[in-house]
């Protein structure tokens, strides 16, 4: 029998920042439309995990720089996923981990939209922050500068409970930063307007210079071949890494000291 306790500090130990657990039949998930079962019959847990991103890097202005920095950070969250599985079935437990960003269902209905979970209502739900204006995961200790990711286990372990305030003060400051006015008012998020942003350099920008081959001539189709947009496809494929805009993450002053 795992004991949550030292369980928890043996993934900080990997080099998890934040690790919370939520029971698996929290009336939460289904309200905020997850259904951990449908991951792993005879779910019980959900482990969210949280990994820091560098703030410098993410407010550093350059693409690359912050980049990079998710590159790493995906890289840790990948090993210590894996190596919580590990640990789990040598105690005899059957354990999954959702991948933290790809790969995503493309199928038409979600069209890459939906994560198989949602890391930010996991952690939410074990404790991790809250969901913001910015509709990041908040935490108290590094704000929105987290990724997350999520191992769902048929063992028992003991939960935690959601925050009973939002570390989010609402100060609108993501609003006013978002290049392309994406968060509203009421915190609802205008997908369409973030994704033709944030991902420019990824399927949504491939698309768009695949349709410039339709009908266009060759000097036209020269054009979009050497053009920087096409080049930059090119290096988030190889990379993995697509994200051309975190002004949402990047604006927010909480936990900076
Ligand atoms: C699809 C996706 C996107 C889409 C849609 C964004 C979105 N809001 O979900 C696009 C391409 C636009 C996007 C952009 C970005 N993304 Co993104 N994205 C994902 C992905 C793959 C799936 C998210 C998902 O399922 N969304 C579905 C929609 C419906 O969820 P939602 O809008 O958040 O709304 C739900 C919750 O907020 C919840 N909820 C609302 N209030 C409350 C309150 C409580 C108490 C609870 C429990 C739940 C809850 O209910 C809502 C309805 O289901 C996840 C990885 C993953 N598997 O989780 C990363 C992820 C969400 N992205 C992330 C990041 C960082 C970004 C960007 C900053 C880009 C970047 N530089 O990396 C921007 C930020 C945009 C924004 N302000 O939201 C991080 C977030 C980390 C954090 N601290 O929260 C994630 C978790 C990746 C990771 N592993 O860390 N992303």
């Amino acid at each position: 029998m795992l004991s949550s306790t030292e369980f928890k500090k043996q993934i900080q130990a990997m080099g998890a920042d934040l690790v919370g657990v939520a029971k698996a039949d929290s009336p939460l998930f289904q309200k905020h439309g997850e259904e951990p079962e449908a991951l792993l019959p005879g779910a019980l847990s959900l482990i969210s995990i949280g990994v820091t991103l560098n703030r410098a890097a993410v407010c550093s202005g350059n693409i690359r720089l912050n980049r990079y920095d998710s590159m790493c950070v995906y890289e840790r969250l990948n090993h210590i996923s894996l190596e919580t599985i590990r640990i789990l079935s040598r105690e005899g437990a059957r354990a999954v981990s959702v991948s933290p960003y790809l790969p995503v269902n493309m199928a038409s209905e979600s069209k890459g939209m939906k994560g198989e979970i949602n890391h930010k209502t996991v952690a939410a739900i074990a404790g991790l922050g809250g969901i913001g204006l910015n509709r990041l995961l908040v935490t108290t200790e590094f704000g929105p500068f987290v990724r997350l990711g999520t191992i769902v286990t048929d063992a028992f372990l003991s939960a935690d409970q959601p925050l009973d305030e939002n570390p989010c003060d609402q100060c609108e400051l993501c609003r006013t930063a978002c290049p392309v006015e994406a968060i509203q008012e009421d915190g609802t998020l205008d997908y369409r307007a973030c994704v033709s942003n944030a991902l420019s350099g990824g399927l949504p920008g491939a698309i768009a210079i695949a349709k410039k081959f339709i009908g266009a001539d060759e000097k036209e189709i020269k054009g979009a071949i050497y053009s920087s947009d096409f080049w930059d496809i090119w290096q988030s494929a190889v990379s993995g890494i697509f994200y051309s805009c975190s002004e949402c993450m990047a604006s927010c002053p909480i936990g900076s000291d």
